[in-house]
């Protein structure tokens, strides 16, 4: 670590922080020690408006399924909205909406709870209640987070489907999830096009496929072309126009599911991850509070969609929870030109700004290349803190970020967590951590992440191994929707002594004790910060029936996206070469593209009569790697049955 450069905080930000400086982080992780559970009761009742107190903090008789503040009632769109309108805040803005083409609406939280009203009475008045389940299909949009609200509202789960899922794939959860609605837009504009949503939903529901799913509520973003099934299809603005613009809350137990967001794991099939009411509002307004260091008049920016779980925790929960004002973008970061981010800073005086390790790597190059797009052309000035959120940040690109884009003088919190876990679990405090570029350094005030090896001892530091959570914590995973014993399989192995396995591995600096995530330990691939399952994409291609025998799919290191999808793929047919390779390797890709999405696509695709296999018939996965890497094979190839196809791998299309 002595190689690189260190960056404690200003005197500024430990004075002025919430969380200020090494003792105020210090007599948090003591508290927590002390009193486990009174530490997250405290916080509960200090950052959520409870309609019934909870007397019981922590359930853990039936563990791994545990339960946080249970007797306890709250709802989560009356914290979002409601506490701050009464409290006399419902002219402050709540969102600022930049459209693709860079018109701007201010939502103010009054309108944003009055909109949030009318559409949860108009989803009352479908039938929809308590515990129904409802997808939502939307783009980046004030009413993408009006219908996540909207749903808490009435108590209704949400399971929100990235708007770059396929047909297949959004099938696929609206089955799973048993959903009764879909809210959806016409299309999605992005980069200066409108891309389809309202027809990959009529291929999904086509053949009557979701039995469950009864209304199909369509915003119209763009007004373009769409088709329609009477009896089925309803125009949003249609159901909310003669809606009241108040709706009383639905006031749910503190565990009842908020959300099921659906993510990838080792197997082939999505799971449902479940989150809880309380306990993950109160992570999430926690987090963004103690990280972001969120203040009254900060103007707020986390760039992910709200199909991912970044977008749910720190754009349509967090920052509303604090009642902050905060940036809604439709569109993408390289339209019309690469410096739209920089642009928007400056436009919207962003005070906080939160993004992934690919964006800032993709910018890197197109400031490299065009000097118009670098940020020194901007006025970066509001900026005081930068976060980084999705995969590991490598030091250069963080050395470029903090100095281009943060002016030397913002601290990076470099936020480590997942799906699963609700909010961030191990980060920098801006106002109370020494940065080390590329570590996440220490856990959340609470959060009791560890290291240790296959039968759950602690390794050393300075030694790597398995990434755990040792102590349960409000924001957790509470199931996989529907499959129980996969979410303990999955995440509670009986050999890890009832620690969270969060599926990465890990190592803490000698010195320092600070954590840097190595990657995953699983077959779970991270391509511009989006999870993957290698075997998803091995479904999808040998779905191919067509063309495809067999199909293995690894990962690679790359320079902008992080990882690389391979697919090595052997065919139905003679193996091809040259530009019949590439006919069909832009065919698979299509394939791949259609059954999950465009982000699935294999970066390359290798062509081989079978794949190397040990004698027993396992396909040697390392032995893959390395083919993958461009690197010389040096691994024993010894129990390898037909050495010769190594040589035919080496070509990628
Ligand atoms: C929030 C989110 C989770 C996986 C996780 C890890 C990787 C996320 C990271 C990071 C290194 C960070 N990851 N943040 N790796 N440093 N700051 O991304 O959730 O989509 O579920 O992905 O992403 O591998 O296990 P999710």
């Amino acid at each position: 670590m002595s190689t690189l450069n260190t960056y404690a905080p200003s005197p500024e930000w430990v004075a002025n922080a919430h969380v200020k400086g090494e003792a105020g982080y210090a007599a948090l992780v003591a508290e927590a020690e002390k009193d486990y559970a009174g530490y997250w009761a405290r916080l509960a009742r200090e950052l959520l408006s409870w309609q019934t107190p909870f007397t019981k903090t922590l359930n853990d008789s039936d563990a791994p399924f545990f339960k946080w503040f249970e007797d306890g009632k709250l709802n989560v769109s009356y914290n979002c909205l409601d506490r701050h309108v009464e409290a006399g805040k419902g002219d402050k803005t709540a969102l600022i909406f930049e459209a693709d083409d860079g018109t701007v609406t201010r939502v103010t939280y009054a309108e944003l709870l009055a909109r949030t009203s009318q559409l949860a009475n108009a989803l009352k008045a479908r039938g929809i209640q308590k515990g129904d389940r409802v997808v939502i299909y939307m783009p980046m949009s004030v009413e993408g987070v009006v219908a996540m609200q909207a749903c808490a509202r009435i108590g209704a789960t949400h399971s929100v489907v990235f708007g770059g899922f396929s047909a297949q794939s959004l099938r696929d959860r609206v089955q799973d999830a048993g959903a009764v609605a879909l809210i959806c837009a016409d299309e999605q504009q992005r980069g200066g096009k409108a891309l389809p949503l309202k027809a990959i939903v009529d291929e999904a529901l086509a053949d009557n496929s979701c039995p469950t799913l009864k209304d199909v509520i369509v915003y119209q973003r763009t007004g373009g072309k769409i088709g329609w099934v009477e009896g089925r299809d309803l125009w949003l603005h249609e159901l909310t126009a003669a809606q009241p613009t108040s709706c009383a809350p639905e006031w749910v137990e503190s565990e009842h599911p908020l959300f099921l967001l659906y993510t990838s794991g080792s197997t082939g099939k999505p799971k449902g991850v479940q989150h809880s009411t309380g306990g993950y509002l109160l992570h999430a307004a926690l987090t963004t509070k103690w990280t972001f260091d969120l203040k009254d008049d900060d103007i707020f920016w986390c760039t992910a969609d709200i199909g991912w779980v970044t977008g749910h925790t720190y754009i349509t929960y967090g920052p509303l929870a604090l009642g902050g004002t905060e940036i809604v973008f439709e569109g993408v970061p390289t339209y019309p030109d690469a410096g739209r981010f920089w642009q928007m800073i400056q436009k919207h005086k962003v005070t906080i700004f939160y993004t992934a390790p690919t964006a800032i790597r993709s910018l890197i190059k197109a400031a490299e290349s065009n000097e118009a797009v670098h940020p020194k052309k901007y006025d970066l000035s509001s900026l005081r803190l930068l976060g980084s959120v999705g995969e590991p940040i490598n030091p250069a690109a963080w050395e470029w970020y903090h100095q281009h884009v943060g002016g030397g003088r913002c601290p990076i919190v470099d936020t480590f967590w997942q799906t699963e876990t609700g909010g961030h679990m191990i980060t920098p405090l801006p106002g109370v951590t020494t940065l080390v570029p590329g570590s996440c350094t220490l856990p959340f005030p609470g959060i009791t992440t560890a290291i240790v090896d296959e039968t759950g001892n602690d390794v050393p530091n300075g030694q790597g191994g398995i990434l755990v959570v040792k102590k349960p914590w409000p924001s957790m995973i509470r199931t996989i929707w529907g499959d129980p014993e996969r979410f303990k399989k999955s995440y509670y192995p009986s050999e890890l002594k009832g620690y969270y396995l969060a599926g990465d591995g890990a190592i803490r600096d000698a010195e320092t004790g600070y954590f840097t995530i190595t990657g995953r330990i699983d077959d779970v691939l991270n391509v511009s910060g989006h999870r993957m399952g290698t075997m998803e994409i091995e479904s999808a291609l040998v779905s191919c029936t067509e063309l495809v025998a067999e199909a293995a799919v690894v990962g690679r290191p790359d320079d902008t996206t992080g990882e690389a999808i391979c697919a090595f793929v052997v065919l139905k047919r003679p193996r091809p070469s040259g530009d019949e390779a590439k006919a069909i390797a832009k065919q698979l890709r299509d394939h791949v593209a259609k059954e999950i999405g465009p982000i699935a696509k294999p970066k390359d695709i290798r062509f081989g009569d079978n794949l190397p296999k040990t004698r027993s018939g396992k396909i040697m996965r390392r032995l893959l790697r390395s083919v993958a890497k461009g690197e010389s094979v040096t691994q024993d190839t010894s129990t390898l049955e037909n050495p010769a196809i190594l040589e035919q791998l080496g070509q990628a299309y």
